[in-house]
C-alpha cells in the first residue's frame, strides 16, 4: 500500500522515475526477467540517479524493483554476449559497474526496497545502497559462480565489508540464497516487514532522514565510504571539505579580494587550536 502521492516523470523504457515529499523512487520495471538488467535499463538508472542528484527538492533515493517477485535478478543472460551484455548498438558491456560507482558517490541516502530476489548483479546493488529495507520475502544470493560470472570489485569487498569476511566467501563460494530473516542476522539488511508494509516503512525511514541536516548526512555518507574507497573516496571526502570550506566566509575573503583586485585580508580569520 503506498503511503505517497507518486509524481512520475521521464521518458523511459525500463525504469520508472517518480518523486514525492523529497523521496525519488527509483524502479526497475522488467519484471517478466525479475528485473534483470540489460545496458538499457543501466544506462536509464542512471540519467535518473543523476536527475535525483541534480534535484534540490530530494533528500533520499529509493532504489526497488517492479512487482513483487524481484527486485533484481542481475545482468540479463538472455542478451549477454561474449564480452558483456550486449544492447540495441551491439556493444558489449559491464555498465552495471558505473552504476555502482555513481550510488556510492551520490552524495544523499540511497534506499535498497527489496521484494523477491536480489541475486547475482541485483543483489550487488542493494550491498551498494546505504540501507536495505527487506520485505518478509525477500531473497538474496550471489550466482556468480554458478552462471560464469564474478564481481570482484564492491561485490566482493564491500560484501566482506559488510557480513564480514568468512560469511562473503560463502555467500559467493556456495552460491546458496538467504531468506530475509537470515539476511538481518548477517547484517545485510536493516529490517525485515510483512510485503505488504515495505513501502510504508521504507518511506517512514527517508522520512526520518530528511529529518535530519543534509550536510551532516552527505558528510557521514562520504565518511563511512571515504575508508573502503581508498582515494577515490578520499576525493569524495575532499570535495565536501572544499563545498564546506566555499560557504564560509574565510573562503570568501578570498574569492571578494580577487574579483576587488586588492590584497586578500584573512586576519579576522581565527587560527584554530
Ligand atoms: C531470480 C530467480 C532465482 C527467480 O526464479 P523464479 O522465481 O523461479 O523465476 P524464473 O522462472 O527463473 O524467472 C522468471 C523469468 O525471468 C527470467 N529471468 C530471471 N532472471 C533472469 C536473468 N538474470 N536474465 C534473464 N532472464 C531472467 C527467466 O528466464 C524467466 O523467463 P522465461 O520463463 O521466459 O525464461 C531465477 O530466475 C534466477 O536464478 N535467475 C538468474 C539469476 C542470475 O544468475 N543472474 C545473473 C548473475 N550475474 C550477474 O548479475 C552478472 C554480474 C554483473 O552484472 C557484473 C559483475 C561485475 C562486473 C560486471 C558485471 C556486469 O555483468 O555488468
Amino acid at each position: 500500500m503506498s503511503t505517497v502521492d507518486w509524481k512520475r516523470s521521464g521518458d523511459y523504457e525500463d525504469i520508472i522515475y517518480e518523486t514525492a515529499d523529497g523521496i525519488a523512487k527509483i524502479t526497475i520495471n522488467r519484471p517478466e526477467r525479475r528485473n534483470a538488467f540489460r545496458p538499457t535499463t543501466l544506462f536509464e538508472l542512471q540519467h535518473a540517479f543523476n536527475a535525483a542528484r541534480d534535484d534540490g527538492e530530494v533528500g533520499v533515493v529509493v532504489l526497488t524493483g517492479a512487482g513483487t517477485e524481484a527486485f533484481c535478478s542481475g545482468g540479463d543472460q538472455k542478451i549477454r554476449g561474449d564480452d558483456g551484455y550486449v544492447g540495441p548498438d551491439g556493444i558489449g558491456r559491464l555498465n552495471v559497474l558505473d552504476l555502482q560507482i555513481q550510488i556510492r558517490r551520490l552524495p544523499k541516502p540511497v534506499v535498497a526496497m527489496v521484494a523477491g530476489y536480489a541475486v547475482g548483479g541485483g543483489h550487488v546493488l542493494h550491498v551498494c545502497c546505504d540501507l536495505t529495507i527487506a520485505a518478509d520475502n525477500a531473497v538474496f544470493g550471489q550466482t556468480g559462480p554458478k552462471v560464469g560470472s564474478f564481481d570482484g570489485g564492491y561485490g566482493a569487498w564491500l560484501l566482506a565489508e559488510t557480513v564480514g569476511l568468512k560469511k562473503a566467501r560463502e555467500i559467493w563460494y556456495l552460491c546458496r540464497f538467504y531468506n530475509a530473516q537470515e539476511a538481518l542476522d548477517m547484517g545485510l539488511v536493516n529490517t525485515v516487514v510483512p510485503l505488504e508494509r515495505l513501502e510504508e516503512e521504507t518511506v517512514q525511514w527517508c522520512r526520518e532522514m530528511l529529518d535530519k541536516s543534509p550536510l551532516a548526512l552527505r558528510m557521514l555518507k562520504g565518511a563511512i565510504n571515504a575508508v573502503s574507497d581508498g582515494a577515490a573516496g578520499m576525493q569524495q571526502f575532499a570535495g565536501d571539505a572544499t563545498l564546506l570550506y566555499y560557504m564560509s566566509e574565510e573562503a570568501q575573503e578570498g574569492r571578494d579580494a580577487f574579483k576587488e583586485k586588492r590584497r586578500p585580508d584573512f586576519s579576522r580569520f581565527p587560527r584554530r587550536p
